[in-house]
Parts: structure tokens; C-alpha cells; sequence
């Protein structure tokens, strides 16, 4: 691959840490045990900042602060009018901070600043506005009974939110989170990840700028202990989650151990490509080639297996093999970066482990394998030919840059094989064969599916898993029923005619 840029001095980002603190009711906080961490620059290892380190006790502080905005404060008591306006002008003002932002996510992340600045931020600001649209559309309705009764239904909010993300999206996962429940007039405590706690620090601020009242959004940037002891919350009455299987698994297990709140769960994939036979196999292998390698391959959703027809595979394999030396591979500031470093240690070390597995299994190491440079977290494009369904590499999700070339002969076996997996979050298929697109987009166990095309995210289209994946929808319409009870009211009616 292309990787100079990786051996030069890390380029200096044209952005400034500003908040390293909590931030709870509308003031930024230390922790009340004075504990910090630190928050890495993947492209070095070294540490950018020291950030306050949430624990129990600032936890409970938080909850307090957003249960008090409930049941006390201004915002679901607001008018959902004043609530949308609230958040037109958070949009309005993140506009205004693209560039900073945009620096901030690629010094905490490692992803190029490029796709941060030109596809995440632009996102970001089309969520916000997007469900400042929902917040004075949420309205219940009336039903006819069998018997003398007016039954109307009233939508409201669930209380308190809270909300734990990942580090490979962190501002998109921040508006995927804090967008629905807001519109829907909850207050939220969210816990960004350890790696990336920066940017949701920022743009909470600058939510509080065009007049968020305090309390009603808190962020707690802290370890897994925090989000633990969210999760386990008497008073936290709904829980969203994006991050791990395994974690999601002892979230969910802390809801019901606690006070049975209702939780949605965003977890792992291992999302199947099929490329048909007609396909045309220079798009497909650009597709394919960004399906898994985009953001330095830590997507939930990544194509991660590439089934590839008998027909066209050896094709398939030369050109993506080609495709993957081209990629460029450096400083994620620098212009024309298409890949960054991963995001810590403990990542690029499992990516590599991935790799070395892959290649003991038998497959064929096309291209790739190491690691890049002598600093930081900097991993080779790599592509492997002749993966079975039983390698490890074909069944794990290795969240790096790592593609698996699959061969398939017919479309029944490829559907088989697709849906042999415990994950089901997405999907993709690449034919001009309006049948076998239907039959295979029908056919798939997964929450997304993408027909000549991968990767296409938009505030209105939903996104969830199927199995392991996980539970319930975000973004779209149905986002918003994770963050709203259904109440029905009943009233006796003297004539029935009326
Ligand atoms: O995830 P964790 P990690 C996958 C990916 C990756 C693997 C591990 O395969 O290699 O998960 O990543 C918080 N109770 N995904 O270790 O631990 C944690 O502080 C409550 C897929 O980063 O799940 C962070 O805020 N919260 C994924 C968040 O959970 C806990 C994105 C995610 O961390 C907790 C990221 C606990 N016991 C990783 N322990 C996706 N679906 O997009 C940790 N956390």
C-alpha cells in the first residue's frame, strides 16, 4: 500500500482540547474522586490530554441531575416546539464548529480528517435537524372499543436515558443517541467510550450555548465501571447501548438485575457481500474494497465476507488485491489519507492476532499482513483469498482492516452460507438481476440490506440487527418508540352516537 505519510512527524492538529471535565447539570465537573485518564492520539500512542474519570459516585450525580430535569425541570415540559428550536440551533451552531470538529474526532480516532469533515459532520448536523423535525410530531391517537368508552393514546417520554457508545463513531453514535431521546423530551446521561471522550464533551457544550437547559443532557466519560453502573441504575429508566456483544450481553443482564428498564442494543456483525456473476467486476471490487475497509475497518456493519461467484472470482481476488497496495494508508490529516491508524492497542493487537490466524487456517494471504510503521496503531490493507466458512476470520468480527474473499456457485448455497452466523446487522448484494436481488435481500436475516451499494447511512433509514446483533431500531421513525411510552387513557361516553 501506499504508506510514506506513516514514517513522517504526525502532522499538528489545527484544533485545541477545550473540555476535559464531566459535565453534569450545565457545569463542567471534576470527578468526585479527582481520578483522570488519559485519551490517546492513535497515530502515536501518546496521551493528547488527561480527561475526569467518572465513577459511581459522579454517576449518581449525573442520574440525579437528569432525573431532576424530568420530573422538575423545563424539558419535557416544554412545548415540543421549543424543544425542536432548541435543537435547530444546536444544528446551526455545530455548522459553525464543522472545522474544529471534524480536527477533534481525527486526533481522538484516528479516522482522515477528510471523511470526518466532509461525510460524519455534515450527518451529524442533518440528525440533529432531522429529529428537531420529530419533536412536535409525536402524537398518539384514538381508537374505536367495542364498548361506551373514548380511548385516546398519549406518547410520552420515558424518563431517564442512559447511553453508552463506542469509540469508532463517536459523534454519529453521540446524534443517533441523544437525537431520538431528546425529541422524544427525555433527559439523557451518556457515557462516551474511554478511547474517544472528546468531541461529545465539545458539542454538549455547545448545546448548552443555544439554550439546553442543565440537567437534561450529561456526559460522563469514564470506563466500563461507569457504564456498569448506569446500566444498573435504579433511576436510569431506559438504556441504549452500542458496543460489544459480550458487553451487551452484561448490560442487558444489569437492566434485569436492576429495575427491568428497557434496553436497546446496537452490537457486532459480520455482514456478508455477495457479488453475482454479472456483476460488473470493477464496480464490485471498489464497493467490496470500501464495504470493509472504511474507517479503518471498524464498522459494525463492514462487508467483512466478500462471497464472491465461482465465475468471476479470480478476477475479483487480482483486482482487489490490486486495490488494497493502492490504498493510501497515513497520517489522517494529511490530504488524500483514505486510512488512519486503529484505534488502540488492545485493536490493533487483535486485528493482527486475526491475521496471523487467518493465515495459519490455510487461506491465502493476497496481500498485506502486518502492521505499518514504528508508531502507533497503523495496520497494513489486507486482503485473504480461499476462506472457508470455518476459519475464524470468516466467523469473528475483526473490526480492522481485513477483507475475506469467499467463492460461491449458486445462489441458493450463498444464501445458506450468508445467513449461517450469529450475527445479522447487514448486508449487501451486487447484481443487475432485478430477481436475484429480490430473492436475496428477501432471504437475508439481517436489519440492513444494501443492493449495489454498501455503507449508505441517512437520518431517515433505519438501523438495527437481527439475533446477536442486537435489539430495536435507531434513526428513522422507529427510533423514536425506544424513547416513548405508550399511555391509554379511557373515558366513558354517555351516547354512542357521538
Ligand atoms: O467494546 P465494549 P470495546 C466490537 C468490536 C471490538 C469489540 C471490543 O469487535 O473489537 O467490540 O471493543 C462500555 N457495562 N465493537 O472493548 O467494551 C465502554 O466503556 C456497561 C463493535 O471497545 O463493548 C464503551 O463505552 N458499559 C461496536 C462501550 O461500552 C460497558 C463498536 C463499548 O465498549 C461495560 C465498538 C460494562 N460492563 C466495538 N464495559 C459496534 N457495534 O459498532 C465496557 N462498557
Amino acid at each position: 500500500c501506499s504508506s510514506a505519510a506513516v514514517h513522517e512527524e504526525p502532522i499538528t492538529p489545527p484544533v485545541e482540547v477545550k473540555y476535559n471535565q464531566l459535565l453534569i447539570n450545565g457545569q463542567f465537573v471534576d470527578a468526585a474522586s479527582g481520578k483522570t485518564f488519559p485519551t490517546f492520539d492513535p497515530r502515536t500512542g501518546e496521551a493528547i490530554t488527561t480527561v475526569a474519570e467518572a465513577d459511581t459516585e459522579d454517576v449518581n450525580r449525573a442520574v440525579s441531575a437528569a432525573r431532576n430535569a424530568f420530573d422538575e425541570g423545563p424539558w419535557p415540559k416544554m412545548t415540543a416546539y421549543e424543544r425542536s428550536c432548541i435543537m435547530l440551533r444546536f444544528a446551526g451552531l455545530l455548522e459553525k464548529h464543522s472545522d474544529e470538529l471534524a480536527a477533534l474526532e481525527t486526533w481522538d480516532n484516528g479516522k482522515p480528517y477528510e471523511q470526518a469533515a466532509n461525510e460524519e459532520i455534515p450527518l451529524l448536523i442533518r440528525l440533529f435537524r432531522y429529529y428537531a423535525g420529530w419533536a412536535d410530531k409525536i402524537h398518539g391517537l384514538t381508537a374505536p372499543a367495542d364498548t361506551l368508552h373514548h380511548v385516546q393514546t398519549l406518547h410520552e417520554p420515558i424518563g431517564v436515558a442512559g447511553q453508552i457508545i463506542p469509540w469508532n463513531f463517536p459523534l454519529l453514535m453521540f446524534a443517533w443517541k441523544v437525537g431520538p431521546a431528546l425529541a422524544c423530551g427525555n433527559t439523557v446521561v451518556l457515557k462516551p467510550a474511554e478511547q474517544t471522550p472528546l468531541s461529545a464533551l465539545y458539542v454538549s457544550k455547545l448545546f448548552h450555548e443555544v439554550g439546553l437547559p442543565p440537567g437534561v443532557l450529561n456526559v460522563i466519560p469514564g470506563s466500563g465501571k461507569a457504564g456498569a453502573d448506569l446500566a444498573s441504575h435504579m433511576d436510569v429508566d431506559k438504556l441504549a447501548f452500542t458496543g460489544s456483544t459480550e458487553t451487551g450481553k452484561a448490560v442487558l443482564g444489569a437492566a434485569a438485575k436492576s429495575n427491568l428498564k428497557p434496553v436497546t442494543l446496537e452490537l457486532g456483525g459480520k455482514s456478508p457481500f455477495i457479488i453475482c456473476e454479472d456483476a460488473d467486476v470493477d464496480k464490485a471490487v471498489e464497493l467490496a474494497h470500501s464495504a470493509v475497509f472504511y474507517n479503518q475497518g471498524q464498522c459494525c456493519c463492514a462487508g467483512s465476507r466478500t462471497f464472491v461467484h465461482e465465475r468471476v472470482y479470480d478476477e475479483f481476488v487480482e483486482k482487489s488485491k490490486a486495490r488494497a497496495l493502492k490504498r493510501v494508508v497515513g497520517d489522517p490529516f494529511k490530504k488524500g489519507v483514505e486510512q488512519g491508524p486503529q484505534i488502540d492497542t488492545e485493536q490493533f493487537e487483535k486485528i493482527l492476532k486475526y491475521i496471523k490466524s487467518g493465515a495459519e487456517s490455510g487461506a491465502t494471504l493476497e496481500s498485506g499482513g502486518e502492521k505499518l510503521g514504528s508508531k502507533g496503531f497503523y495496520v497494513q490493507p489486507t486482503v485473504f483469498s480461499n476462506v472457508q466458512d470455518n476459519m475464524l476470520i470468516a466467523k469473528d468480527e475483526i473490526f480492522g482492516p481485513v477483507q475475506s474473499l469467499l467463492k460461491f456457485k449458486d445462489v441458493e448455497e450463498v444464501i445458506r452460507r450468508a445467513n449461517s452466523s450469529h450475527y445479522g446487522l447487514a448486508a449487501g448484494v451486487f447484481t443487475q438481476n432485478l430477481d436475484a436481488a429480490n430473492t436475496i435481500s428477501r432471504a437475508f436475516r439481517v436489519g440492513t440490506v444494501w443492493v449495489n451499494c454498501f455503507n449508505i447511512f441517512d437520518a431517515a433509514i433505519p438501523f438495527g440487527g437481527y439475533k446477536m446483533s442486537g435489539h430495536g431500531r435507531e434513526k428513522g421513525v422507529y427510533s423514536l418508540s425506544n424513547y416513548l411510552q405508550v399511555k391509554a387513557i379511557v373515558t366513558p361516553l354517555k351516547n354512542p352516537a357521538w
